[in-house]
């Protein structure tokens, strides 16, 4: 029989197990509520970018700046969703209402209504636009359900925009999001309901740590009770004894006696394999409930890990996102401050890069962006770490390294991104460069000072003629 001090190990680390996992979805729930503000934050500005084409899409696209503001539900969102569509189907009628604004005041009344101009793509999306538009897009692409809606969308931003094409990719994107922000509200709710289970079956454990508790203490009165009377029998037995006038009256007070102990002796054996068979019962039960909670731990844990890794990866390099890096930096400083081993940080940036959008198209800047990536990490040891920062930028953190021997290592890398071979439709691409700036860690420093001075040094490099590297 397990004693009570015997199985609250056990039951302590289910609750520890317990509270990390709520830790876990504190932090998933910060990160959720960050990725939702960032999405909401680019809708905004989306919105702001699209005002102006007509009187209902303006009043729609209100209506989504009101919603994006308060906390609004992904009804609510659903709604205003499929009245900004159809705003925005409107657009290429003729019944579309042009902007009070845009109508110069000083027009003749008679002039006919100018036809809404077919722009080309710099005139409609500029790069500044199309970033962040990219920037949503990559957000949205964590979700693989969505990815195939990012692709087609991807590939659609690439080329020149007519002003009814970019109002489309726009509500496709609005959809996009929707479904995002629908489907993180769901997979919250999961792992609320999977918590609640856990809870359920924490309670049960503990409910069988008191039944065990008052099971044995039970068990305790009743042995103690059979002692009791086993103990007045033989008083009496010994006293009739003593008091009998004859064999034949000892031989039947004895035999009286004797019958009364067996009568004892079986009630308390009735009573205790009563209690043991009950035991067993329960104990088969909570073992059953100790595995289902395992099962659901282990479900949550993976769930979370997976939300967690997600959301410190770049969806377009697959390498560590800027989130990562700045949790990462301030260990490294933190350790930095205790060991003092050197430690170097090099900011990196792909050279001319908006040549190659330019040029080539957004979807060969992505995959010169994947392949920076890929060669970036071949080339760094499994001790040190690269991120992407954003845009075409890097970071790398070299732990344990001198800043001369950093900046030979950065060297090596940079020449070999200088010969990567890309093509595009059969065209080899001219070489791709890259440029960086690096420095070591310094007592006192802070993240952003560290930055600020390989920053520097990589503006040293641009400075320079770029394709090289700057240590301060
Ligand atoms: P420099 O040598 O001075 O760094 O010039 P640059 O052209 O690389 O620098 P600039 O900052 O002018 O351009 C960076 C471009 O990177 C502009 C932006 O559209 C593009 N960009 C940012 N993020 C992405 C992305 O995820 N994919 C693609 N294809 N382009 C991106
Ligand atoms: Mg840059
Ligand atoms: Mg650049």
């Amino acid at each position: 029989m397990k004693t009570s001090t015997e199985s609250q190990p056990k039951n302590r680390d289910w609750r520890k197990e317990y509270f990390d996992s709520l830790e876990s979805l504190e932090r998933e729930r910060q990160q959720f509520g960050a990725l939702e503000s960032a999405l909401k934050r680019l809708a905004g500005r989306l919105c702001t970018a699209t005002l102006g084409q007509s009187a209902r899409l303006d009043a729609q696209i209100k209506a989504l700046q009101t919603a994006i503001r308060r906390e609004s539900t992904s009804d609510e969102l659903d709604k205003i969703a499929s009245a900004l569509t159809d705003a925005i189907a409107e657009l290429g009628t003729a019944e579309a209402t042009p902007r009070a604004v845009a109508a110069p005041p000083a027009a003749p009344p008679a002039a006919p209504p100018a036809a809404p101009p077919s722009y080309d793509v710099s005139n409609v999306i500029d790069d500044r636009l199309r970033g962040i538009l990219c920037a949503l897009l990559a957000e949205i692409r964590r979700d693989p359900e969505l990815i195939i809606g990012v692709d087609a969308l991807d590939s659609s931003l690439a080329t020149a925009l007519t002003r009814d094409q970019l109002a489309d990719a726009m509500s496709s994107i609005t959809e996009l999001v929707t479904q995002r922000i629908r489907r993180i509200e769901r997979s919250k709710q999961e792992i609320a309901v999977v918590l609640s289970h856990m809870v359920g079956r924490l309670d049960e454990i503990g409910r069988f740590v008191t039944d065990s508790n008052h099971d044995q203490s039970q068990s305790l009165v009743s042995r103690e009770s059979f002692n009791v009377q086993l103990m007045g029998e033989m008083k009496a037995m010994g006293e009739s004894v003593a008091s009998a006038i004859d064999v034949d009256q000892i031989r039947t007070q004895v035999r009286s006696r004797l019958d009364s102990i067996g009568e004892h002796l079986r009630q308390f054996r009735e009573r205790e394999t009563n209690r043991t068979s009950e035991m067993r019962e329960r104990n088969e039960q909570m073992r059953a409930r100790v595995a289902e909670l395992e099962a659901e731990a282990k479900t949550l844990h993976d769930q979370l890990n997976d939300e967690q890794r997600l959301s410190t990866i770049d969806a377009l390099t697959n390498i560590p996102n800027r989130l990562a890096y700045e949790k990462r930096i301030e260990e490294e400083l933190n350790r930095w401050q205790r060991f003092k081993h050197a430690t170097c940080l090099a900011v990196w940036d792909i050279d001319r890069f908006k040549a190659i959008n330019d040029k080539y198209g957004h979807r060969a800047g992505d995959r010169v962006l994947r392949a920076v990536a890929e060669s970036l990490t071949i080339g760094i040891r499994s001790t040190d770490f690269l991120a992407r920062f954003g845009g075409e930028e890097f970071v790398m953190i070299f732990c344990g390294t001198k800043i001369d021997d950093a900046l030979r290592v950065i060297n090596q890398m940079r020449i070999a991104i200088s010969e990567l071979k890309f093509h595009i439709r059969g065209t080899p691409l001219p070489p791709v460069t890259i440029s960086s700036g690096v420095t070591a860690l310094l007592p006192n420093d802070s993240a952003g000072a560290a930055f600020d001075r390989a920053d520097k040094a990589l503006y040293q490099a641009k400075g320079a003629g770029r394709n090289r590297c700057v240590s301060v």
